[in-house]
């Protein structure tokens, strides 16, 4: 695996972003972009950019109901846009000024319109799978060559968590991350609104509680790096910034993601405009310039998720885009299940065994 020099943005919460016409206010995932195209941009554009990041959906939405956020380009994932869709939060995309639309997967833009229908307002940044990553010989010297490491077993299945816990086990901090994958393990449908299967995913959760070390959606990146934890419920492409990072530091960690045998969700994170953007002309060239195919294979190998621009895979290096579990072959896609959406009763039942997963009482 290449090394590379990652952008270093800080997880920003309370950034004051500017305004005027030549600038642009963006605020996207961490670790989800490559480290010189913002600078392309700027110099392509002379727009000046202020780059915010965020590390779960829960955190962008709240910013985004709060209103006047500043910013004039986000990035949500599926589920959470259709219900910021819903909530009017986005401007419908002018495509007039997008002319690189034409260079996206059509089936793949046909999959995100089941949460914008006709794909009014968003267009797709990267997609990924939510999995296990692990490390290598730690797992191997406490499971043995028979562990598990192709299914989501490795960390919900209590009697192979319970041998992880010294070495330590991490899960994202999101109720909606956690619930589809680990119902869908358990055998149910990931889309169920049924109360008593949600209880029995948060009841699948705590038992493997005392092996876990903490819930995080951003962290394990580093400590599965450094080798200080062995096993996380993570998403693709940053297990592989994981493994790049340890490579970089040369420090003898082995990093590994599998797409969980069971199958997993497959969600779209979504480039999208606040309807209250100061400046929706320069997401519009963002957006534009993003869809070009050199510039988001770009962001494809810097990131390892997969874009949806099918002209990029020949600029995607080969290690990236023969790589099954980056980029899956049929057989596995046909396994996933896309992101689903909860009505807001169950969103309450859900939000109330959350609160109990992370306490723990
Ligand atoms: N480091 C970038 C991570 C992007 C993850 N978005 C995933 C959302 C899945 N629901």
């Amino acid at each position: 695996m290449k090394a590379r020099v990652f952008a270093t943005f800080a997880v920003v919460t309370a950034a004051t972003p500017g305004f005027g016409q030549d600038r642009l206010n963006i605020y996207n995932w961490s670790d989800y972009i490559a480290e010189d195209t913002i600078e392309k941009f700027e110099a392509e554009t002379g727009i000046d950019v202020t780059y915010d990041v965020y590390d779960s959906n829960e955190v962008l939405e709240a910013k985004l109901l709060a209103g006047s956020s500043g910013y004039d380009l986000v990035v949500p994932t599926s589920d959470f846009l259709r219900r910021q869709v819903q909530g009017g939060i986005y401007l419908p995309l002018d495509r007039s000024k997008i002319p690189n639309w034409d260079n996206l997967d059509p089936a793949m833009m046909e999959a995100a319109a089941t949460y914008d229908e006709g794909n009014e307002h968003a267009v797709i940044y990267m997609w990924g799978t939510t999995g296990v990553g692990y490390n290598v010989d730690m797992v191997r010297e406490r499971l043995g060559d028979d562990a598990p490491t192709d299914s989501f077993d490795l960390i919900l299945n209590p009697e192979y968590a319970e041998k992880l816990a010294d070495c330590g086990i991490a899960i994202l901090d999101s109720q909606a991350e956690v619930i589809e994958p680990v119902l869908n393990y358990l055998g149910h449908d990931p889309h169920t609104q049924d109360p008593d299967l949600l209880e029995e995913a948060a009841a699948a959760l705590e038992t493997i509680l005392p092996y876990v070390r903490y819930f995080h959606s951003s962290q394990y990146i580093t400590d599965l790096a450094n080798g200080e934890i062995c096993a996380a419920m993570g998403w693709s492409g940053d297990v592989f910034i994981a493994a790049d990072r340890a490579a970089e530091a040369d420090n003898g960690v082995e990093i590994a993601y599998t797409i969980p045998k069971e199958g997993t969700v497959q969600w779209f994170d979504m480039m999208a405009i606040p309807a209250d953007a100061p400046n929706p002309d320069a997401a519009h060239a963002f957006i534009n310039f993003v869809l070009q195919p050199e510039i988001i294979a770009d962001i494809t190998n810097y990131v390892y998720y997969p874009n949806a621009v099918p002209a990029s895979k020949e600029f995607i290096e080969a290690e990236i885009v023969d790589d099954p579990s980056i980029y899956p072959p049929q057989e596995v896609l046909d396994n996933l299940f896309p992101s689903g959406f909860l009505e807001p009763r169950t969103e309450r039942i859900l939000t109330r065994l959350w609160t109990r997963v992370r306490t723990g009482q």
